[in-house]
């Protein structure tokens, strides 16, 4: 594709003229901030179809996808398998408001890659869960202070959107008016993978917090994996105050290993979020814990929670024939292609001499750039984040898709082959002497 202004526009006019109805009747043109390209600017990409690793948008143009769908499609799209098993789902009935059998196979699927989990409720989709997960610590704690980390994104749950990753990163907001004062006293916020903070939290208030919540590996401020000890430093921390650890894996969960983040670092938590693989594509995610913890909700507890489509045949069928075709195979593809993309943009951003490091969490990926590693929310940030749209934009023109944000995780797919890595390859030179040429004022008019 070419990229002079005019013949941009043209390549898209009618990805532009639907997202000017969109703007009309949805705020913003769209149902999730982030979508909007608000940090990088320009005309967001309607998507007609996808098949495999590529993306095609209403005006015909083909990309090589490096979203996924924000993570759920690590198989591809419109994978055989999953297709079909959603075709027969759907044949039999959409919603029944009454258990399947789907479920419990969904659950026992869930429970035997994650040894911790013995429990499992089924909910719509991730912000659910950690909800869901926060309401059920305090009520099994009887305690109501959560701690949570800057930069991590646990869903739009008001008590955790204070100084999150994600699209309130992505938009600079340092948290949403209409999270009340009252919702939000008793979150404390803390900066990533610094335990003594985490130790002084406790010591600060000794028996008053319910649970410390944490991405497995951080994917919302971008890829920022634990430091080595981080983990089971919360999780001796926790212990020792009679606090939980819930771990949200809706992003690592049956992406970075078949066990997820647990699968790399074995760090028991007491509760997990799970969500995008799990679902294959459709809405639904999960909670699950101990026994013990999990029987507190409703009807065998008093904690309440329900949802008239949690555990919807469709997208169970379609998390079930997501997880039984991620094989060996497809978690050995997962590894390959995020080490290949990797290395790939390393060496164009190099060869232009432009800093950066590329991040990775077992197969979460991305960019930051600046000359030292990013561990946290405040690094993250303080790295040359207006680079990034001029880098994005020179990768979309040239039919490579990457997250339209600085603070957002790059995600592969098994299906990413040889010519979707040629496309990666041929246009990353020009997309890091974009990078190169950026200014802080912006480099793109
Ligand atoms: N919160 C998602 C990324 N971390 C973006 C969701 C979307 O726009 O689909």
């Amino acid at each position: 594709m070419s990229s002079s202004p005019r013949a941009i526009e043209d390549a898209v006019s009618v990805s532009a003229h639907l997202y000017e109805r969109a703007a009309a009747i949805i705020p913003g043109g769209v149902n999730s901030p982030v979508r909007a390209f608000k940090s990088v600017g320009g005309t967001p990409r309607f998507i007609a179809s996808a098949r495999g690793c590529t993306l095609t948008d209403v005006d015909g143009n083909e990309y090589v996808d490096l979203v996924c769908s924000w993570g759920p499609m690590i198989l591809g799209h419109s994978h055989p398998a999953v297709v079909e098993a959603v075709r027969q789902a759907a044949t039999g009935g959409l919603s029944f408001g009454a258990p399947t059998a789907g479920e419990i196979d969904l659950a026992e699927a869930i429970a035997a890659r994650v040894e911790p989990v013995q429990r499992v409720r089924l909910v719509n989709s991730g912000t659910e869960a950690t909800m869901s997960a926060v309401r059920l610590a305090r009520g099994y704690t009887g305690r109501s202070k959560i701690v949570k980390f800057s930069g991590c994104y646990h869903g739009h749950v008001d008590a955790l959107l204070a100084d999150a990753g994600s699209g309130v990163a992505t938009l600079g907001l340092p948290t949403s008016p209409g999270v009340t004062g009252a919702q939000a006293a008793d979150t404390i916020v803390l900066p990533y993978n610094d335990l003594d903070a985490v130790a002084a939290a406790f010591a600060a208030h000794p028996g008053e917090i319910a649970a410390v919540i944490t991405e497995a590996a951080a994917g919302n401020m971008g890829t920022v994996a634990p430091a080595p000890g981080f983990n089971a430093g919360l999780r001796r921390l926790t212990a020792a105050d009679g606090a939980l650890l819930i771990i949200d894996e809706v992003m690592t969960g049956f992406r970075v290993s078949p066990a997820g983040w647990y699968g790399i670092d074995g760090v028991a938590g007491d509760l997990y979020t799970f969500g995008k693989v799990m679902s294959g594509g459709l809405p639904a995610a999960a909670f699950g814990g101990s026994a013990e913890i999990m029987n507190r909700l409703a009807p065998l507890g008093p904690v309440y929670q329900a949802g008239t489509l949690s555990g919807n045949p469709v997208a169970v069928a379609a998390g079930l024939a997501t997880l039984r075709a991620a094989d060996t195979a497809v978690y050995a593809a997962l590894d390959r292609n995020a080490q290949r993309l990797g290395g790939l943009i390393t060496a164009a951003l190099s060869a232009a001499d432009v800093a950066h490091v590329v991040q990775f969490a077992g197969t979460m990926v991305s960019v930051f750039f600046t000359d030292r590693p990013v561990t946290d929310y405040a690094t993250a940030k303080a790295s040359e984040t207006w680079r990034f749209p001029a880098f994005f934009h020179a990768l979309l023109e040239r039919g490579v898709y990457p997250p339209p944000s600085a603070f957002e995780t790059w995600f592969v797919s098994a299906a990413l082959d040889e010519d979707a890595f040629d496309r990666i390859a041929a246009a990353l030179p020009a997309a890091a002497a974009a990078a190169a040429a950026a200014t802080p004022e912006g480099s793109r008019a």
